[in-house]
């Protein structure tokens, strides 16, 4: 017998597969389609770890499995090539970006060659690359066309280790996402895409995705952070009535309000500062709130800090005048950067009261109760009083009542706040797209004409550490101006790398493009992408941009859809003793030194079938073993039987045991295609592969010859998607000379799913005497005459009477006798 020996046969399979253009992408217009992405890996310098075999096993066994089910499947890869770490490497080991980046993407490539996954290889795509980016600066310029890209100075995030302005969600606890130096603000002008404009889309839209999980909805709901309340216009007797603004969610508080508070940064603090005595603390004051964090200023821990500016401004609808302060928990990117102070009703205005001897004063009262001295804010429901002709409305009606009188009188009225900011965009960074934009003294900011993209990357770039390494080459910044030809200076920013991940899976679809990002009609043949796969931490960025910048290309008619992304499956971690897998506790197991030793079959499997997909994984190498010990079954089993397929006999599953089988293979055909394509749970379709093979192993050499050849060759089909080496060497063996790939996924019979005949038990007075086989559609009488001629039955009852007999259908016949 051949011994099963991966090392040979999975470097083979791959070859051939790749010689025979096996998962080009399937064209065929007859069929459905189905588009499976995981997510494309950074390729950085430490090649693959078990996440990325995790993500890509699991959707290599959907591709595969939609391919044998009849779709035409695309399944394309790449790689996301911009990035820190490759400008890093080049400040800290004197290596080519380019260099580093090309050479990791070139192993990655390897060890997911060696992984035997089902890509489209022709339509590989690595966004550091001009073929790629040319078309990200495409994209760029129809933003900036269509008014959704433009530039303002802003108080931005600083980095100054990294030298680099950072995006909010780059910022940790108030620290840079990748150093860990404490972040800083600066203002400086910078690039923006108008993602804001897409808000509400990007709310909505979630409810047409019932395939996303909802705790991954709510993280994008969560972010953008929608807001539905009332803007109320206080004024300013000192500066001649000015308006001032604030937003509430609760304008059925109006009338407990004791004062007004400002942000730190808001425009007309310094008016009202200006030539009072403490212009100079609050002053100071303002400027230590710049640098702080979000996070600093308003954590729930964070003692409320503020100021008395002064002077006051006038109530909208009492007319009463009241204290404007400035304090740290009001932000000025929230709203309008200003918040009426309603203490009895506002955790944080209470505090912030009773810290600075503010005025608390309750205008929401429970039903029915009379009013106590507050010791906390009251934030439940109730009636109005102390609200004038409001009093006694129910508070929620008031929200209503008072934002429409607020309109009706032109001091405000109702509006939506939302948390989520433009896409603040800019890079001062030399690895990533290089933004295609030129100044020119006489005509200001110049696009670049489409027709010269791409706009390059230089080479000859320095990397200190100190600035901006594109800043520093003359070749690029020197440019003339494509409008009126004279001198001009480039943008030598680049784009936030986040973009050439948002449009990533529309360029698959039409990878060799050299006029356009993608054809519309090659677009709309595949997207959306029906499965798409990989890790929770990017459930909020990485998927809103990309939803921003398909609606914004729908928008602008380059494709049908309107979201990305049908179903999304986060993917569970792999852990190593119950701890994140991590160089740093030295837990990390190589997957190249598992397919070494196993083969990439066993890691595969083991992969799949150890935990479901959104779960944590466990990684063990006993369970590593108990696949591979698995698998060699499976192919000693071909072996054994390796007659039977000489002549292979047809089905006929005439006696018991052929039944049995017959029966336990179709019903496991069912299940293993309802568990992967309805359900996506790997874990439970390949158990049940693996009682089917202990079924088959138990089969005894007297039953049906073409009932066992049908179950060894429906096991091959069915574990073809998780284990394609394997099956491959497999199916060869008995006799065919076609892949196992190209075959159509095993069919069930629910004919066959029926169990003719039961095994009922027959008890004398209670006690279990026997068993008898009866037909599973058989009548009471049928059932208690077949019991009744047992043998072991009849003995027995010799000389007793029978009294009763009682027959549960499908469980026991109870013969009562004396
Ligand atoms: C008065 C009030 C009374 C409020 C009350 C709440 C309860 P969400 O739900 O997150 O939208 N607020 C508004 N702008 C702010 C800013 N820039 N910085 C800090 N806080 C701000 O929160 C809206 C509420 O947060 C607003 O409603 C406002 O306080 C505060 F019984 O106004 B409220
Ligand atoms: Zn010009």
């Amino acid at each position: 017998m051949k011994k099963y020996e991966p090392k040979d046969i999975e470097p083979k399979w791959q070859r051939i597969w790749r010689e025979n253009n096996t998962y080009r992408a399937d064209e065929d217009p007859s069929k459905p389609k189905f588009y499976t992405l995981e997510m494309f890996p950074y390729p950085s310098g430490e090649g693959l770890h078990m996440g990325h075999v995790r993500n890509y096993s699991m959707g290599d066994l959907v591709a595969r499995f939609k391919r044998m089910k009849g779709y035409r499947v695309l399944h394309p890869m790449g790689a996301d090539a911009f990035g820190l770490p490759a400008e890093n490497a080049a400040i800290q080991r004197g290596v080519n970006p380019r260099e580093w980046t090309l050479n990791n993407m070139k192993r990655i490539r390897e060890e997911q060659s060696r992984l035997g996954i089902s890509y489209d290889w022709d339509r590989y795509v690595a966004t550091c690359e001009p073929d790629y980016y040319r078309f990200t600066q495409w994209l760029f310029l129809l933003f900036y066309e269509r008014g959704l890209a433009y530039r303002k100075k802003a108080a931005v995030n600083w980095c100054p280790e990294c030298a680099t302005v950072l995006a909010n969600e780059q910022v940790e606890d108030g620290q840079c996402w990748r150093c860990d130096s404490e972040v800083e603000k600066k203002e400086l002008k910078q690039w923006f895409l108008r993602i804001t404009d897409y808000a509400d889309r990007l709310v909505d839209d979630l409810e047409q995705l019932p395939h996303w999980p909802e705790k991954v909805k709510a993280m994008q709901r969560n972010w953008i952070g929608r807001s539905q309340g009332a803007e109320v216009t206080f004024t300013i007797p000192d500066l001649n009535d000015e308006p001032v603004s604030v937003f509430t969610t609760r304008p059925d508080t109006l009338y407990g309000v004791t004062y007004l508070v400002l942000a730190p940064e808001h425009p007309l603090v310094p008016q009202l500062i200006r030539g009072r005595e403490n212009e100079e603390s609050v002053g100071r004051f303002i400027d230590r709130m710049r640098k702080e964090s979000e996070l600093e200023r308003t954590g729930s821990e964070v003692e409320k800090m503020g100021y008395d500016t002064g002077a006051t401004a006038r109530h909208p609808l009492t007319g009463e005048e009241i204290p404007i302060w400035v304090a740290n928990y009001v932000l000025m990117d929230y709203g309008t950067g200003a918040v009426m102070g309603v203490p009895a009703h506002d955790e944080r205005d209470f505090q912030f009261a009773r810290k600075h001897g503010l005025e608390i004063r309750q205008v929401i009262q429970p039903k029915d109760e009379t009013t106590e001295e507050l010791k906390n804010a009251y934030v439940g429901e109730g009636v109005l009083v102390n609200s004038g002709e409001f009093d006694g409305l129910e508070h929620r009606k008031a929200i209503s009542v008072i934002a429409d009188r607020l309109e009706a009188e032109g001091r405000g009225g109702k509006t939506t706040s939302y948390r989520l900011r433009d896409w603040l965009f800019s890079r001062q960074r030399y690895w990533g797209c290089p933004i295609p934009i030129v100044y020119c003294d006489s005509c200001g900011t110049v696009p670049v004409p489409k027709e010269d993209l791409p706009v390059l990357l230089p080479e000859d770039a320095v990397f200190d550490g100190k600035r901006n390494p594109l800043a520093t080459s003359e070749s690029f910044v020197h440019t003339t101006c494509p409008s009126c030809g004279g001198e001009a200076r480039r943008e030598t920013d680049t784009m936030d790398t986040f973009i050439d991940s948002s449009w990533y899976f529309l360029r698959y679809t039409d990878a060799g493009n050299d006029r356009l990002p993608f054809d519309k009609d090659q677009a709309d043949r595949w997207m959306n992408v029906d499965y798409y796969i990989g890790g929770i931490e990017h459930a909020v960025l990485h998927l809103l941009y990309s939803r921003f910048v398909t609606k914004v290309l729908h928008d602008a008619g380059m494709v049908k859809a309107v979201e990305p992304f049908e179903q999304y499956d986060p993917l569970g971690m792999v852990l190593k003793d119950g701890a994140k897998m991590s160089k740093s506790k030295g837990n990390v197991v190589s997957p190249m030194e598992i397919i070494d030793r196993f083969g990439a079959d066993t890691a595969r499997l083991f992969i799949l079938f150890a935990a479901p997909p959104n779960r944590e994984l466990d990684w063990s190498e006993s369970g590593v073993e108990g696949s591979y010990r698995f698998l060699n079954r499976v192919w000693r089993m071909v072996e054994q039987h390796q007659d039977l397929f000489r002549d292979r006999p047809d089905s006929r599953p005439e006696d018991a045991e052929a039944k049995k089988l017959h029966r336990l293979l179709h019903q496991t055909v069912k299940k293993v295609t309802e568990d992967i394509g309805e359900r996506y749970q790997f874990n439970t379709a390949i158990s049940a592969v693996m009682e089917l093979v202990n079924g088959i192993q138990a089969y005894p050499e007297d039953a049906d010859r073409g009932t066992l050849a049908e179950a060894i060759e429906k096991t091959i089909l069915m574990l073809a998607p998780s284990v394609p080496h394997l099956t491959e060497e497999l199916w060869h063996s008995i006799g065919h000379s076609d892949s196992v790939h190209d075959q159509d996924w095993p069919s069930y019979d629910e004919k066959a799913l029926i169990q003719d005949e039961i095994e009922i038990v027959v008890q004398i007075n209670g006690k279990v005497r026997g068993k008898v086989v009866v037909p599973s559609q058989a009548d009471r009488q049928t059932i208690q005459d077949q019991a009744m001629e047992q043998e072991k039955v009849k003995t027995m009852l010799e000389g007793k009477t029978v009294r009763k007999v009682i027959v549960v259908p499908g469980k026991l016949v109870n013969i009562v006798a004396n």
